[in-house]
């Protein structure tokens, strides 16, 4: 059917009851004047636009892209779509980056690929000379395909040997990278999309799923108009859509999870809300829970998180009580100081009461980028491919069979570099090449004014490859035309690990090329080789790329071996890991309560959950884990910035639905930018009074790193917190602008989601804020009562 996925977010509900198949809804946008008849062809793919990863069909006229369909076969979303997916690829078709461009007398001009290419290549062989391969780092993306990724992968830690590489998933999913490895032992998500088809609980933790992965939204509320429906708590300090459907809403001060997990901790164990045979069969460290979470009542974290203990208890008697119980965790928990901590009590509560790997009973440490999974399974970051452990010699060895290398040349003789590290490098110049590829740091790192320091500085040459011109591009020495999503054929991995195949249907306009061309070129003109001199990466095409990643991923967790293209083709998305033995793919992880943190198996030897010291291999040998989770938490402490006089609110930001980050493509789709065109802030009713500031006046709002301006929409968030979109990357709109340089011990996820901040108002506006109204961003009051004339 014909969709408007602007005023109507989810579409009309097909409630179903538990157990029961989510139903099909097809969703289908034409543009203008097109009409099916006129389409030439149909192309499967995978929407790009977040980790929901749903199954879609391109059509084509005249090999230009004019709509979209979703595939009602596919497991993801059974035919939907929601306002991104549906009108998001429309901004792939306007002011690209058609040609490189080379920095001349402080300006960037045009030129030609040979010019480009041979001065990204000058610049690196001078420095491998003069260097090594120390000086050279890569921050890529969770927005390529998995193909793109490995390839760099392997130029990277097989042909230059460095350890400074990294994707902009270090700001993204880090952390459920990080809590995976801590309690199972390896990344990994044990759940399934499906649980939510038959779950009677459902906890969402710092999660706005009806924005950031709508048609799983969809899926969630057409259980709860269902008869059957499950019990909802959302904890987010924003009265979210999420949180007007829960049943308990806490709205936690911003930078205080900790606390509140420790007390559902405590409440389950002092309810005797545990499954004692799965925990003392298949889990260590509880003793340990016990002690850490002891202290940790209702009322001290009530104290703490700023909402009623009565609410605490009751959220916790749901957990506690629910009979198959389906929780996610997201940017809220992730964009924090004890960001690891926290997530791991989501996982800590799941093995409590023995919640996972059965129908309706999982965990869902969400991704949020389409390919976030891919780039960490990949090695393309900060890892080495396929969940190998770079502290296990016999993991490095696998890989140097497999590349024909010297072990020595595999970087793993201390841990690989995070992102805030490269570019602290970058910074001093002891990094002097940095490779930017699919990601925005100008204006999706903290602190943007150090972050346009480091790359306008001398000391670091810098190299961009993206779709079109941005703040980043700007500050470039060299800029490479980049061909986007269904520009070219490749896989990405979505949340619940179902792999999708997106075939080229389209060109790339001018002179852009896919990324994995594009490393190639330049891995072939250094000349990178293995031991025998056979060049590095040893393929071309991206088929024979997904034939060498499965390869490096077979016998690991996420084992790709038996996956084709024709399969993906033929079914839509498919599950890893897809091997000889299940070759249809598999549903869910840990069925049998085996993790995977025998010495063998495991990523990681884990780390202290406070200060990040790694645990030592010989400790991690001595708990004879065989294969058990492991139960940890540490005790809450403060965020890195508290509100105090100068600065007495607390900032946190967040994502809209129609706007997808740095807005690079949804800015230029028509529907979505005029649905959420500029900046705004929101200010709760109380505060907004004291400060005198109206809807749509103009504030300012100021940090200790910087200030930014726009009008206020006085919105349904917590008193003393203030929340900003950071799609809007002007120097003075960025929400970053005003965001610290600090991250989580363990897994060195960014401080995203607090910092103190003041707010003033600067001038009365011309109408209410530029803010959706059908969202989380809802006015208090009616918008037309504060129009003005
Ligand atoms: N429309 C849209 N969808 C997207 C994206 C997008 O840019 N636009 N981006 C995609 C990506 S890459 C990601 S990572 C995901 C992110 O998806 P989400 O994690 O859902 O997105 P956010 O808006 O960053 O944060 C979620 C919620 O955390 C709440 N929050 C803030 N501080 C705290 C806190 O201290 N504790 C708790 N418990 N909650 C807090 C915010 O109020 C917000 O509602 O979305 C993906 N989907
Ligand atoms: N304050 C604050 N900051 C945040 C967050 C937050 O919640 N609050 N969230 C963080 C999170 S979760 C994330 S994921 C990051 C995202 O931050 P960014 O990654 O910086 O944001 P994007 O706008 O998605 O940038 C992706 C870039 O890649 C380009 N691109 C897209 N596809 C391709 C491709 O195939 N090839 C190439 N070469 N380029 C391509 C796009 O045009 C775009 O410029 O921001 C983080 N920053
Ligand atoms: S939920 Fe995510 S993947 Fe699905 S259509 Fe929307 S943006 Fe695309
Ligand atoms: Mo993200």
């Amino acid at each position: 059917m014909t969709a408007d996925r602007i005023a109507d977010i989810w579409g009309p509900r097909t409630p179903h009851t538990s157990g029961s198949p989510w139903p099909e809804r097809v969703d289908q946008f034409l543009v203008e004047g097109v009409s099916e008849d006129d389409v030439d062809k149909w192309v499967r793919g995978a929407c790009l636009l977040c980790s929901n990863g749903c199954g879609l069909e391109v059509a084509v006229r005249d090999g230009k892209m004019v709509g979209m369909r979703g595939r009602a076969e596919d497991r993801v979303n059974h035919g939907r779509l929601g306002p991104k997916g549906l009108y998001g690829w429309q901004g792939e078709q306007h002011d690209r980056l058609t040609a490189p461009l080379i920095r001349k007398d402080g300006k960037l001009r045009e030129t030609d690929w040979e010019t480009a290419m041979a001065a990204v290549v000058e610049e690196s062989e001078a420095l491998l000379e003069s260097k090594g391969p120390l000086s050279h780092a890569f921050y890529t993306s969770g927005q390529l395909m998995i193909e793109e990724y490995y390839t760099l992968a392997v130029i990277g830690k097989a042909g230059l040997g460095t350890p400074h590489m990294d994707g902009n998933t270090r700001l993204c999913t880090a952390t459920a990278a990080a809590a995976f490895e801590e309690t199972f032992g390896s990344d990994g998500q044990p759940g399934s999309y499906r649980d939510i088809d038959s779950c009677d609980v459902v906890f969402l933790f710092g999660h706005n799923v009806a924005e950031t992965q709508s048609v799983l939204w969809a899926r969630m509320l057409d259980r709860l108009d269902a008869a059957d429906p499950p019990r909802l708590v959302c904890v987010d300090p924003r009265r979210t859509k999420v949180a007007e459907r829960a049943t308990v809403h806490l709205p936690i001060r911003n930078g205080t999870n900790l606390a509140l997990m420790n007390a559902l901790v405590h409440e389950l164990i002092a309810h005797g809300w545990i499954d004692r045979s799965y925990v003392h069969a298949h889990t260590v460290g509880f003793d340990e829970l016990r002690k850490v979470t002891e202290d940790a009542t209702p009322e001290w974290a009530a104290e703490i998180c700023g909402v009623p203990a009565e609410d605490i208890r009751k959220a916790a008697e749901i957990f506690g009580t629910g009979q198959r119980v389906v929780s996610t965790c997201s940017m809220g928990f992730y964009q924090s100081h004890q960001a690891t901590a926290s997530s791991c009590q989501v996982n800590n509560l799941h093995l409590l009461r023995g919640m996972l790997g059965r129908p309706g009973a999982g965990i869902l440490q969400m991704n949020g980028q389409p390919s976030a999974e891919n780039n960490r399974e990949s090695g393309c970051g900060a890892a080495l491919p396929g969940f190998r452990n770079w502290d296990n010699p016999d993991h490095v060895r696998e890989l140097a069979e497999l590349w024909n290398v010297d072990p020595l040349v595999i970087p793993h003789w201390s841990p690989p570099t995070d992102a805030n590290a490269i570019f602290r490098y970058a910074e001093e110049g002891s990094v002097g090449f940095l490779w930017i590829a699919g990601t925005n740091p100008a204006v999706s790192m903290p602190d943007l004014a150090r972050i346009r320091r480091i790359l306008s500085g001398d000391q670091c040459f810098v190299v961009v490859s993206d779709g079109y011109r941005t703040e980043t591009t700007e500050l470039a020495d060299v800029v490479l035309p980049a061909a986007l999503w269904a520009e070219k054929t490749g896989t990405y991995t979505n949340v619940d690990r179902t792999v999708h195949l997106q075939e080229q249907a389209v060109d790339p306009p001018g002179q852009a090329r896919g990324d994995q061309a594009i490393f190639t070129e330049y891995a072939r003109r250094l000349g990178l080789s293995d031991k025998d001199g056979q060049p590095i990466p040893a393929w071309e095409s991206a088929e024979d790329a997904f034939e060498a990643w499965k390869a490096a991923s077979k016998g690991r967790p996420c084992d790709y071996s038996a996956l084709t293209y024709q399969q993906l083709h033929d079914v839509g998305g498919v599950q890893w890991p897809c091997t000889s033995t299940a070759r249809e793919g598999t549903e869910r992880l840990y069925t049998d309560g085996t993790f995977k943190t025998g010495i063998d198996d495991c990523e990681s030897f884990g780390h202290d959950l406070s200060t990040g010291a790694p645990v030592s291999e010989t400790a991690y040998r001595a708990r004879r884990l065989d294969g058990r989770a492991i139960l940890k938490t540490v005790p809450y402490e403060h965020p890195f910035e508290e509100p105090d006089e100068d600065y007495p609110l607390r900032l946190t930001t967040g994502r809209t639905v129609y706007q997808w980050h740095t807005r690079t493509k949804t800015r230029r789709s028509r529907q979505l930018n005029d649905a959420a065109p500029s900046m705004w802030v929101e200010l709760a009713e109380a505060d907004a009074l004291r400060l005198g500031v109206g809807e749509g006046d103009i504030v300012r709002v100021t940090s200790r790193r910087g200030s930014i301006e726009a009008p206020a929409r006085i919105s349904h968030i917590r008193e003393g917190v203030v929340f900003a979109p950071w799609h809007y990357g002007d120097t003075t709109t960025a929400a970053n602008e005003l965001t610290l340089t600090g991250w989580d011990p363990v897994s060195a996820q960014p401080e995203f989601k607090v910092a103190a901040v003041a707010v003033t108002r600067i001038a009365a506006g011309d109408g209410p804020a530029p803010a959706p109204a059908n969202t989380a961003s809802a006015p208090v009051h009616p918008l037309a009562e504060t129009v003005r004339d």
